[in-house]
């Protein structure tokens, strides 16, 4: 994710430490490529699934969960081939339906350092300008490319009123969320991801206008619209 100037700073003040057991979402990459680099994130949502983005779909994927410096072998990483995919829809053009459901090709082990994300229900509701976690190993600057080498969380808050920001382009499927003076965001590589509020996964990063500017606040797949969906296919996939 991105932060802004000073914000940056208290991002890095977390980093060097796993930031919680309950961040549990994963880096994926090419196996195609000679030299692993995550380009979208993903969360485990169960023992054997993992959500993404359906825009984050490669050929190839590989996950790996319990991840933290891509750079170091902390000893707790936990990597999977993928078994199954399934999409809902996804529509290229508009970004509606941006969500992809994955069987890992065996259950992860669950411990202090890899633990299934909670998916939201009717008993929680969701409160608008409550504030959520958005985290990933995205780009820090839209004017340094390089993605971070550790993962990084940004708070950011629920937006109501997304529709006057993008007139037209955002629908009942998307949430909105980002920092009323810019600064705070999920960016380029942090797709996927989730954005966790109260300790729920509410979000998958799916789009948005530049990074973290004030006038264009993230865009992310509203998951409340899909946990039925996800129910069914884990409890009919064989
Ligand atoms: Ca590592």
């Amino acid at each position: 994710p991105m932060a802004g100037f000073i914000l940056l700073l208290l991002a890095c003040a977390v980093s060097g430490m796993f930031l919680s057991h309950t961040i549990i979402h994963v880096s994926m990459f090419s196996q195609y490529k000679s030299e692993p680099k995550p380009y979208c994130g993903c969360t485990l949502i169960a023992q054997q699934w993992a959500v993404s983005a359906a825009h984050c779909w490669r050929p190839a994927m590989m996950l790996v969960f319990g991840e933290h410096n891509l750079f170091i072998d902390e000893g707790y990483e936990q990597y999977f081939n993928v078994s199954g995919i399934y999409v809902h829809n996804f529509n290229y053009r508009t970004y509606n339906n941006d969500i992809m459901l994955i069987k890992l090709s065996k259950p992860a082990t669950i411990n202090a350092y890899v633990e299934p994300a909670r998916l939201p229900g009717p008993t929680n509701p969701l409160e608008y300008m409550d504030t959520c976690t958005v985290s990933g190993w995205g780009v820090t600057s839209l004017y340094n490319p390089t993605p971070s080498d550790e993962l990084r969380a940004v708070d950011v808050h629920l937006y109501t009123d997304c529709q006057y920001y993008y007139w037209g382009r955002v629908n009942s499927n998307m949430l909105c969320a980002g920092y009323r003076y810019g600064g705070k965001d999920a960016c380029k590589g942090d797709s996927g991801g989730p954005l966790m509020c109260n300790g729920y996964l509410e979000g998958i990063v799916s789009w948005g206008i530049s990074c973290a500017n004030p006038y264009f606040p993230g865009v992310y797949t509203k998951i409340r619209n899909y946990v039925n969906w996800i129910y069914w296919v884990m409890a009919n996939d064989s």
